[in-house]
C-alpha cells in the first residue's frame, strides 16, 4: 500500500435510496474503532471529519429519480474531497450509501489522469450499479456510479465525467442481483463480472489474481469500492439491500489480505452500512476487521504466492 497515511472522511450521504440510515454510517465506523485499529497496524491515521452535505439540499420533485440535486450537488463535494486527499494518503471513504462513489470515483479518476496513470475499480458488490437514470427502474440513484463514472449518457444534472473509467478497468466479484439492461451493459462492454457462480466453482482467489495481475501489468492505481451486501446477509445484515448467498466471511478476508499484498490499493469506499439495521454492531465491525486486514493484518508473514 502506498504511503504511511490514511485518511478518513465520513460522507454521511443517504439520498441514492429511499430507506434511510446510512447516514449514521461514518458514526459507526468511528465507533467501532476504525481509526485506533489503523493505528494499531502502523498507519498514521488522519481524521478529516464528515463532508458537510449541500448546504439546502436542493428540491427534487419525487419523480422516478429520487434526490437527483442533492446526489449531483454530493457528488461535487465529494470529487473535491477525493482530489484533495490523494496527495496526501490513503483517503478511506466512510458512507454513506453508494451513490457517494459517483463522487469519489469521480475525483479519482482526475487524480490518476494528472499521474499520467491509469485508473482501476475493483466493485466488491451483489449489484454492478452500472444504471443510468435512463435505465434505473427503481430511480434509486446508488444503484448508477458505475453507470455514471463509465461516461454512460443520462447523466445531464451531474458534473460532467471528465476522465471516464474504461469498462475494461472495472472487476465486478460476488454479483447476484443484475437487471437487465446491467447485463446487456456488462455483455457489450466485455467487463470482468465474476457472479457467484464463479466464485463457487473457481474460489474468490484465482479471478481476483488475475485482475491484481491486469492492474500490475497497467501499472494503475485501484480503489477498491466495498458494499456490505458483498457479504452474506447472515454475517452482515445493516444493509437495506440484502441478497442471500453472498460472500463468507473467509472470501472476504482473504480478498483483502490478497488486495494488501498487492501492494496496488490507493483509496476505499466503504458503503451501504446502514446502522440502524445492525445486530449490536456487529455488521460495522466486521466492516472495520475486513479493512485491517485490507491494511496489513495477518495470522503469520508468508511468502506471497500466485493464485492464477
Ligand atoms: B447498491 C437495483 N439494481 O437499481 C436498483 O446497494 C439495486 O449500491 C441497486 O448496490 C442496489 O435499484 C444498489 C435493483
Ligand atoms: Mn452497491
Ligand atoms: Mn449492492
Ligand atoms: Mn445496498
Amino acid at each position: 500500500m502506498s504511503g504511511n497515511t490514511c485518511i478518513l472522511i465520513g460522507a454521511g450521504l443517504d439520498c441514492g435510496k429511499r430507506r434511510r440510515g446510512c447516514s449514521m454510517g461514518p458514526e459507526a465506523y468511528r465507533v467501532a474503532g476504525l481509526a485506533a485499529t489503523l493505528a494499531e497496524l502502523g498507519w498514521r491515521v488522519e481524521d478529516r471529519g464528515d463532508v458537510p452535505g449541500p448546504k439546502a439540499p436542493p428540491p427534487s420533485p419525487d419523480g422516478q429519480v429520487h434526490a437527483s440535486a442533492e446526489t449531483a450537488e454530493w457528488t461535487r463535494l465529494l470529487a473535491d474531497a477525493a482530489r484533495a486527499a490523494m496527495p496526501d494518503g490513503f483517503p478511506i471513504f466512510m458512507g454513506g450509501d453508494h451513490a457517494l462513489s459517483l463522487g469519489t470515483v469521480a475525483g479519482l479518476a482526475d487524480h490518476a489522469a494528472a499521474q499520467r496513470r491509469p485508473l482501476f475499480v475493483l466493485w466488491l458488490d451483489a449489484h454492478p450499479d452500472i444504471h443510468s437514470p435512463d435505465t434505473t427502474a427503481s430511480g434509486n440513484l446508488h444503484g448508477t456510479p458505475i453507470g455514471y463514472v463509465t461516461g454512460q449518457p443520462g447523466f445531464d444534472e451531474f458534473p460532467p465525467m471528465a476522465n471516464p473509467v474504461p469498462p475494461k478497468n472495472i472487476c465486478f466479484i460476488g454479483l447476484r442481483s443484475v437487471d437487465a439492461p446491467e447485463r446487456a451493459a456488462i455483455q457489450s462492454a466485455g467487463m470482468r463480472a465474476i457472479d457467484m457462480r464463479q466464485i463457487d466453482e473457481r474460489g474468490i482467489a484465482a479471478p481476483l489474481a488475475e485482475f491484481i495481475e491486469q492492474v500490475r501489468a497497467a501499472n494503475g492505481m485501484l480503489h477498491l469500492s466495498l458494499d456490505v451486501d458483498f457479504l452474506d446477509p447472515a454475517i452482515a445484515p445493516a444493509v437495506g439491500t440484502t441478497v442471500p448467498g453472498g460472500t463468507t466471511f473467509r472470501e472476504a478476508h482473504l480478498a483483502m489480505e490478497m488486495l494488501h499484498d498487492s501492494n496496488l490499493v490507493t483509496s476505499l469506499d466503504l458503503v451501504e452500512l446502514n446502522p440502524f439495521l445492525d445486530e449490536r454492531g456487529r455488521t460495522a465491525s466486521l466492516m472495520v476487521d475486513l479493512t485491517a486486514s485490507l491494511f496489513g493484518r495477518r495470522v503469520f508473514d508468508r511468502p506471497t504466492r500466485s493464485f492464477s
